[in-house]
């Protein structure tokens, strides 16, 4: 059969396009250096490749596929200088992360950066304009498929489809999906390129429809299908990842593509209706191997589902593009061998596409796992019976702390003994390179442990000191020994684990590790108890413990799919639950659990979003509820769109939360209040996402924004988010004006009075 990727991972084994492009960045490398890793690493993945039908071009990009598709189109705002004028990379990379104050010039803000569909990837929004002139205006697509031939690969450019594209960017005045005239014949010239150039089929990739099958985007779909077409002689296969089509089956259908490539990982369901209806001389593509997970594929299982499809001309591929899975289990080489067996990365899913197109079935190969999937079922890790009867046992009143949250913050006001517009930060202080430093020394035993916690209380202990000193009312003790908040719970809790080099790309040239949850979660011993306690007697000030919620250590890890997720959250509702007593017990007197994945985790299916919201809700409370009416719970999002979600934020009844609300203009305060929020709200008036320090004017500004929204009594004052990625300089002085900005408040509030 003829097999194809959608994607594969582009951030090199070895993060080697990370290493070069904040090399370019800072001026240590120069243009036709970071060419020659960008080639460099397409081939490599080319080759990674070889054996497949296919090898795909154009996925590949410099920092992400959607600005590489509006610089494509000439859809480059003004700030970032007129759309005619050339490509650069000076110009790429402004637009995708701005430029800062420097020898006098203006600020650019870069194009806004947003989750892509429900993956932890991360893309840039195009913005568009109503009367927006599209014109072919860079070549990266055509140049990358040449280099394929030339380097003697028979490409498959994937190219973002028109539809998805102007369903994602954002435009005043309008729907972008109404530009569809507009960009389809540019479109088709981008096509006609790639067929000159030597390209037999482009996949267009049309992922909106997983999230969006409303009449706008079907009509724009029809529009596009019936000018597409160029005139080169070129196939186009139509790719539909991250879900299923449903009822708008037969309307895409009836387009005029020579392909169709499912999500047959998601689309399931949709599989019954393709075979009654096939395709007859049309290709049907199976995305069969996930893309999503890090499982590996019980291939004798796929293939006898390929096997019940009719077509003539059947293809075999991934669900999605591989970029999501980190790039080589092979090179992992501190992994539990047994863990191993159950796996499979981009790399080792080429090969089970392989083997899933071979004529006949390797008898070893399917005996191997075979054995892996049974040794999987019978690990003692998999199914933990102690566990199973906790979540079993959870009642409504595992969820319930003791009185109602209103009542709770009035006894708290007493105990506590809070100014009025309390401040805090959020956790993390400016990891410098001496922390991290200490960490790498301690990771590769060149530290013993003594040594790195010494390190460690060390910087603590002078940031309790610098948090009395600017007077903030409630501390932190600053997260010295964690790298990523997930990564650091997932080393910690049994039934997860850390790989060491299993990096996916976030955005540009930020990557994530995400844990693999394989089993039942177990807390074996206490997480943070002995360093948060060790920060509150360092003080008589509060201090806050910290934790990362269960909502969020699941939507960033790889979970198991052996067991439904609204479980796997209980379970580590429970882990979470029991680190919160232990810190109360331990004489934390504020805890705070961070949610930020809350509004990641929304399913793509509206249909599915109110029992995901439920169940989130659910295990959020259980990690919560087990504490004192006295004790302050307070929790943490970012990343800034709380519409969606307003009602479920509400109903976790956190008794405080912060948000991210400064860039918005306290406009995501407006979002929660909608949502009948009870809670004490922190909304962030400071961006820490830029080095530059707020005035004391411009935060007291914001905060009588957010006076008028909410009463004094109930407004927080803290940054958007942690301060890992500040320096020391900007904290100091962004933190000095916020003490001060809350202590004008206090001033204006009491002479209101
Ligand atoms: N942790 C995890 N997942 C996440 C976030 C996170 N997903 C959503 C969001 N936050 C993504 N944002 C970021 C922000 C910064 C980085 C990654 C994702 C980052 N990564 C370091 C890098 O690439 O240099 C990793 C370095 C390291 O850990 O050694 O800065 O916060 N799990
Ligand atoms: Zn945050």
């Amino acid at each position: 059969a003829t097999t194809h990727v959608s994607g594969y991972p582009r951030i090199g084994e070895k993060r080697e396009l990370k290493q070069a492009l904040e090399a370019f960045w800072s001026g240590k490398l120069d243009a036709s250096g970071l060419d020659g890793i960008a080639k460099e690493l397409r081939l490599r993945h080319w080759q990674e490749q070889a054996g497949l039908s296919f090898a795909a071009t154009n996925d590949f990009s410099l920092y992400d596929g959607m600005l590489d598709l509006a610089c494509t189109f000439g859809a480059i705002p003004e700030r970032f200088g007129p759309a005619d004028s050339p490509m650069t990379l000076e110009r790429y990379f402004r637009m995708a992360r701005g430029r800062s104050r420097q020898g006098g010039a203006p600020d650019v803000v870069p194009l806004e950066l947003t989750k892509w569909f429900d993956t932890n990837y991360h893309y840039l929004v195009p913005e568009l304009q109503p009367e927006q002139d599209f014109r072919l205006t860079w070549d990266k697509a055509v140049q990358e498929t040449k280099e394929a031939i030339a380097a003697g690969f028979r490409p498959k450019p994937v190219v973002i489809g028109p539809v998805t594209f102007l369903a994602l960017s954002k435009m005043d005045g309008g729907d972008p999906l109404s530009l569809i005239g507009r960009l389809v014949p540019v479109y088709r010239e981008l096509l006609e390129a790639l067929a000159e150039a030597g390209a037999e089929w482009v996949e267009i990739s049309e992922p909106i429809l997983a999230s969006r099958r409303d009449e706008a985007v079907l009509s724009g779909l029809e529009a596009a299908w019936d000018e597409l077409r160029p005139a080169a002689p070129l196939k186009l296969l139509l790719g539909i990842p991250f879900g299923r089509l449903g009822d708008a089956l037969p309307r895409v259908c009836a387009l005029g593509f020579d392909g169709l490539h499912v999500d047959a990982t998601r689309a399931a369901a949709d599989l019954p209706w393709l075979h009654a209806n096939y395709l007859q001389d049309r290709v049907l593509s199976l995305g069969l191997i996930d893309g999503r997970s890090i499982w590996r594929s019980d291939v004798e299982v796929l293939r006898a589902l390929a096997a019940s499809f009719r077509e003539k001309q059947l293809w075999l591929g991934t669900s999605c593009s591989l970029q999501h899975v980190p790039h080589r289990l092979d090179a992992e080489s501190t992994l539990d061998p047994v863990l191993r067996s159950w796996l499979s990365f981009a790399k080792e899913k080429i090969g089970e596409l392989l083997s899933l197109a071979a004529a006949q079935p390797d008898p070893d190969a399917g005996a191997a796992t075979r054995a892996a999937l049974a040794s999987r079922r019978a690990h003692p890790g998999v199914k933990i019976r102690e566990i199973r009867e906790a979540v079993a046992r959870l009642d409504q009143s595992a969820a319930n702390r003791g009185r109602p949250l209103e009542e709770r913050l009035k006894l708290q006001r007493q105990v506590l003994k809070l100014p009025l517009f309390p401040t805090t930060t959020i956790g993390s202080f400016p990891q410098t390179a001496e922390i991290r430093r200490l960490r790498a020394r301690h990771r590769k035993g060149e530290l013993d442990t003594a040594g790195y916690e010494a390190g460690l209380d060390a910087a603590m202990r002078e940031t309790i000191r610098l948090q009395e000193d600017l007077g903030l009312d409630v501390l932190v003790h600053g997260e010295f020994e964690r790298t990523d908040m997930v990564e650091f719970f997932g080393e910690m809790l049994e039934g997860i684990t850390v790989t060491s080099n299993g990096w996916v790309q976030s955005y540009g040239s930020r990557c994530v590790k995400p844990p693999i949850i394989w089993g039942d979660i177990v807390r074996p011993t206490p997480m943070t108890v002995g360093v948060s306690a060790k920060a509150q007697a360092l003080t008589s000030k509060l201090v806050k413990g910290m934790l990362t919620g269960p909502i969020t250590i699941l939507q960033w890890s790889f979970v198991r799919v052996d067991l439904p997720r609204a479980l796997v959250a209980l379970q580590l509702a429970l882990a979470i639950r029991k680190e919160v007593t232990d810190l109360e017990a331990a004489g934390l007197r504020v805890i705070q659990v961070d949610e930020p994945g809350l509004r990641e985790g929304l399913p793509l299916d509206p249909a599915e979003r109110e029992s995901y919201l439920e169940a989130a809700v659910r295990a959020f409370r259980v990690a919560v509820a087990g504490v004192r009416d006295e004790t302050q719970i307070h929790t943490h999002m970012c990343y800034a769109e709380f519409d969606d979600v307003a009602g479920a934020i509400a109903a976790l009844e956190a008794d405080v939360i912060s948000l991210e609300a400064s860039r918005s203009r306290m406009e995501a305060l407006h979002a929660v209040t909608a949502g009948g929020i009870g809670s004490d709200v922190g909304p962030g008036v400071w961006d820490i996402h830029s080095p530059r320090v707020p005035s004391v004017e411009e935060m007291t500004a914001l905060l009588e924004r957010a006076a008028d929204v909410l009463p004094a009594e109930r407004l927080w004052v803290n940054p958007d988010c942690g301060l890992k990625t500040r320096g020391w300089e900007e904290t100091k002085a962004s933190l000095e004006n916020l003490v001060a900005a809350a202590k004008a408040m206090r001033t204006k509030t009491v002479a209101a009075v």
